[in-house]
């Protein structure tokens, strides 16, 4: 058996934080399905009482631990593999900073906001998108104006800062209905450089569940 287990599904980028970060430390891991949109497993008692409590992928499994909550599991890959690991204290608490950011501000708009435009029956109200589509916009913004100072989040190399922040940014254009850095040069670039870091794979490919059945 391989040694990590992961909770996920293709469509899901919180859970993309954590495959694509085993992918990059070249772990030996398997994706175990959750069937999030046919069957809702994720708010089922048992995988509430036997998975995790928060009724959320993604969940790390590793000997007897199982880890929920993206930022937590991308620390815990961090330190146990020594890669991609902020160093020093100050960096550890500014890659704590942007994953929170991240999971508040631009992972937290850009899921719900393509949920409710791609795959929510009926489709999100315009003005929930309207509203969420300036937030999308204001926290890409940031995240653009950060790299223009220097090639990673923190500085010149990729930690789990960057590896949290691409979440939702490699799902195709058409699934948001416009390009999200078509305005946001410096991101785009950011997201070749990860791209071309070895073990990159693309959510689709790293986790089951695409394409969603009719
Ligand atoms: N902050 C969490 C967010 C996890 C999360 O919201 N996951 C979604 C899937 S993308 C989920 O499982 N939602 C459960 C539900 O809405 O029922 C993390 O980064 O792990």
């Amino acid at each position: 058996m391989p040694e990590f287990q992961l909770y996920c599904f293709a469509q899901s980028g919180n859970a993309y934080r954590a495959a694509l970060m085993l992918n990059l430390i070249g772990a030996d891991w398997e994706p175990i399905f959750v069937d999030f949109f046919k069957k809702g497993v994720q708010r089922t008692p048992e995988y509430r009482e036997n998975i995790n409590e928060m009724g959320e992928a993604p969940v790390l499994v590793h000997d007897s631990r199982k880890l929920s909550q993206s930022g937590v599991i991308l620390t815990y890959l961090a330190e146990h593999s020594g890669k991609l690991l902020p160093r020093g204290e100050d960096e550890r608490l500014e890659a704590l900073r942007w994953i929170l950011f991240d999971n508040q501000k631009v992972g937290g708009n850009l899921g719900p906001y393509r949920f409710l435009r791609n795959f929510a029956k009926p489709p999100g109200h315009p003005a929930v998108l309207e509203f969420l589509k300036r937030r999308i916009d204001g926290s890409l913004a940031i995240l653009d104006k950060r790299l223009s100072r220097n090639p990673y989040f923190l500085g010149t190399e990729p930690t789990i800062a960057d590896v949290s922040l691409t979440s939702y940014l490699y799902y195709p254009p058409e699934e948001y209905g416009f390009d999200l850095t078509a305005q946001h040069k410096n991101v785009a670039a950011w997201l070749n450089r990860i791209k071309a870091l070895p073990g990159w794979g693309h959510p689709y490919d790293l986790m089951p569940g695409h394409p969603l059945p009719a």
